[in-house]
């Protein structure tokens, strides 16, 4: 909690102190560059500083300000508020915080009277917070994550990435994984496909290749096994064994925030879905 400013009952005060509930101590605020002394201002916690603002001077001289400034605890220092584009001077309006800025209203200068106006004022939305070249004034919607800005990329991460607004908006169910491969590792099997842009995971489903006691080449009518289930990355290897004379078949879909895709690679040439072919439930993974 920090204190500061206000009137000892008969002149204005540039002090105050910042008390710690924790250890029940109090530390001063430093009087280094801290605005003029001064009661009837405002003061509120916006981008981790205490920012005061407005408020008169001594009682004799009757001056009001438009001036203030910026306090930071952890240094225990103070900057001045720009006077660029401020309201003009008064005290005992309003200010509040509102998560980006800092909105005065109203109050009342002593010269002239009662003030039915005010100003927003911006604190640290020049500054590049994380590194994606945008700040808060030029449309950096979170100005704590680099993979939000105007015009990025929406990706399926439950932030609104391209600050339209809309989280995860646009985003469509993946289409079909192609170029599934499978290649020996000692004793297992391993398979690796190429990941798309729009999956953030991978199911895969197994069943037998029946070559003997059916229809030579046949596919089994259904999923036998879920291989890998909302699997990250884009290999997996099968230790299974199928039995002398049978063999397996491998199906990968891909999943993002939206849903799922079929395990059909959808690729040219095709003659329909290979998961409608061979019975791949697409609830197999769950
Ligand atoms: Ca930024
Ligand atoms: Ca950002
Ligand atoms: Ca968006
Ligand atoms: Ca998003």
């Amino acid at each position: 909690m920090i204190v500061w400013g206000g009137t000892n009952g008969s002149i204005p005060l540039l002090s105050g102190g910042r008390y710690d509930p924790a250890g029940d101590t109090w530390a001063a605020t430093s009087t280094d560059g801290a605005p003029e002394a001064r009661t009837g201002h405002t003061a509120v916690w916006g981008a981790n500083r205490m920012i005061v603002w407005g408020g008169g001077g001594s009682s004799s001289s009757y001056l009001d300000f438009n001036s203030g400034g910026r306090y930071d605890p952890l240094s225990d220092s103070w900057l001045p508020t720009s006077v660029s584009g401020a309201p003009s001077a008064r005290s005992g309006h309003s200010c509040v915080w509102t998560g980006a800025d800092a909105i005065v209203w109203g109050g009342r200068m002593k010269s002239t009277g009662i003030r039915n106006n005010g100003g927003i004022y911006a604190l640290g939305q020049l500054t590049d917070g994380d590194g994606d070249s945008y700040s808060p004034c030029t449309g950096d919607c979170d100005d704590a994550s680099a993979v939000t800005y105007p015009g990025a990329p929406e990706l399926c991460d439950g932030l609104d990435n391209d600050c339209n607004l809309l989280v995860d908006d646009g985003i469509v169910a993946p289409g079909g994984v192609a170029g599934l491969a499978v290649a020996p590792v000692g004793d297992a099997s391993r398979l690796s496909w190429p990941g798309l842009v729009s999956a953030t995971a991978y199911d895969v489903v197994s069943g037998t290749l029946s070559v003997l006691g059916g229809t030579a080449g046949s596919f089994t009518s259904a999923t036998e096994r879920c291989l890998a289930n909302d699997l990250a990355s884009t290999a997996v290897d099968d230790g299974a064994t199928p039995s002398i004379a049978d063999g397996f078949w491998y199906l990968v879909r891909a999943v993002n925030c939206v849903g799922a895709g079929t395990y059909d690679d959808g690729g040219a040439g095709q003659t329909g879905a290979r998961d409608a072919e061979i019975g791949a439930a697409p609830g197999a993974c769950p």
